[in-house]
């Protein structure tokens, strides 16, 4: 660690920063009268809004360890440098989805940016069963601009490459990723936890050696395939929404990697929503109505992320993939091409959707859609179904061949009585 960092505290923090324009520009000079408070609900990092008389920042700092484990866990600083060289290739890629970020400390791994005040986090408004407006467009169209222009079918391929190696050293990020995502919810590995009665679940997941050659055959294309930068983290405790708008934050995970990563990520947290609704509302229809506004946010991600890719594949198509002097050039069409592309994208989506529905119930690191849930065996019968679908889903990733079909295996799921 660095040795002039220190962490920011809520009595240091406005004399510290009071001599950043880039803050001061923000909130006013008026230091000795910020507000401070700190927001952190995440697993790694402190969190702080500051309100001045001008306005309000956000300032997030990244801890020399894992803030949810404790200083027994120590994790690299560098995490913020990657978050902030992820969220300026965002804003680029897909301008105005991530807050504007203002000011940048590599040495006191610190970011301050654009405070989202009027934005919740997504996780928090599923369990609370609000609707947010345009949601799936929204993001569906994200993860595809983030996937094409991230990739050799849009970048030039020497800063592709150069992007590639800069990334490849947010070594620690991603080794969390192989180890809590893709391994460690299939053996018991240290730091696991679960719900108390899915012993019988668990034991058919561990037992299934196909379905965990799968899951490690998409380790495989997580560690080799660089096919463009993702956020690497893109569960609804990544995006923030007001009702009718939505954003992106956290990259700190960004990695290059596969195109399908990000959707498979976020469906899979749609999906969670969705199997512990029961819990979380008060009668049928309710939970029939949210349920169903859940799935068709995951259809209309889907489709809005197979839209736009194709949108700028016919369009925007400038890198050294699939170049239009072997296709429209000879008065070809490149459909075939688009298809196949957009054919392995989506199966190593499924893949890594079913990987990420059992990393969240079984290795560290659980979502509060379940958690949660106080009735310790409600919670364990909601979750089983979705350990079962997550494995289905893992299993058959190249056979689910499209959302309908994704969303109706969900609809199987839950009115199946499991435990
Ligand atoms: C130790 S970090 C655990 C998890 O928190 C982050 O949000 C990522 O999802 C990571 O896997
Ligand atoms: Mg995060």
């Amino acid at each position: 660690m660095n040795k002039n960092y220190s962490a920011l505290t809520l009595e240091e923090l406005p004399k510290r920063l009071s001599q950043i324009s880039a803050i001061t520009d923000q909130i006013g000079t008026n230091f000795s009268e910020w507000n401070v408070t700190e927001v952190g609900d995440g697993n790694l990092n402190l969190v702080f809004i500051v309100i001045g008389s001008k306005g309000k920042i956000v300032i997030k700092q990244a801890l020399p360890y894992v803030r949810v484990v404790g200083d027994s866990w120590p994790l690299t600083l560098e995490r913020a440098y990657f978050e902030y060289n992820a969220l300026i290739r965002q804003e680029d890629r897909d301008p105005g989805i991530v807050p504007s970020v203002f000011h940048f400390d590599r040495e006191q791994g610190l970011i301050a940016m654009e405070c989202l005040d009027s934005h919740k986090i997504l996780r928090g408004k599923l369990i609370a069963g609000e609707q947010v407006e345009n949601l799936g467009d929204v993001i569906g169209k994200h993860c595809a601009r983030l996937a094409f222009k991230g990739s050799d079918l849009f970048m030039d391929t020497k800063d592709k490459k150069h992007d590639v190696s800069l990334f490849q050293k947010n070594l620690e990020l991603m080794s969390i990723t192989e180890n809590l995502v893709f391994t460690d919810p299939y053996f018991d590995a240290k730091m696991n936890n679960n719900t108390k009665g899915l012993d019988p679940i668990i034991k058919i997941i561990r037992d299934d050696v196909t379905m965990k050659s799968r899951a490690q055959l998409m380790l495989l294309k997580f560690t080799s395939n660089t096919e463009t930068m993702c956020h690497g983290d893109l569960h609804s405790g990544s995006i923030m929404c007001t009702d009718t708008d939505t954003k992106v934050i956290d990259p700190e995970f960004a990695f290059y990697g596969p195109m399908g990563f990000d959707l498979g990520m976020n469906i899979a947290n749609y999906l969670m929503a969705f199997f512990s609704q029961p819990a979380h509302r008060q009668n049928s229809t309710e939970i029939d109505s949210f349920q169903n506004w859940i799935l068709k946010v995951i259809e209309e991600t889907i489709q809005a992320f197979i839209d736009e890719f194709s949108n700028l594949w016919h369009n925007n198509r400038q890198g050294i993939l699939f170049p239009k002097c072997l296709f429209e050039d000879q008065d070809q069409s490149s459909q075939f091409a688009l298809n196949s592309v957009i054919k392995n994208i989506w199966s190593d989506a499924v893949s890594v959707c079913g990987i990420e529905m059992h990393r969240r119930c079984l290795s560290l690191a659980h979502n509060a859609d379940f958690e949660q849930i106080e009735d310790l065996s409600f919670r364990a019968k909601l979750e089983a179904r979705n350990l079962l679908m997550g494995r289905e889903l893992i299993l058959n990733s190249d056979k689910i061949k499209d959302a309908s079909d994704l969303t109706s295996l969900a609809i199987k799921f839950n009115e199946r009585n499991i435990l």
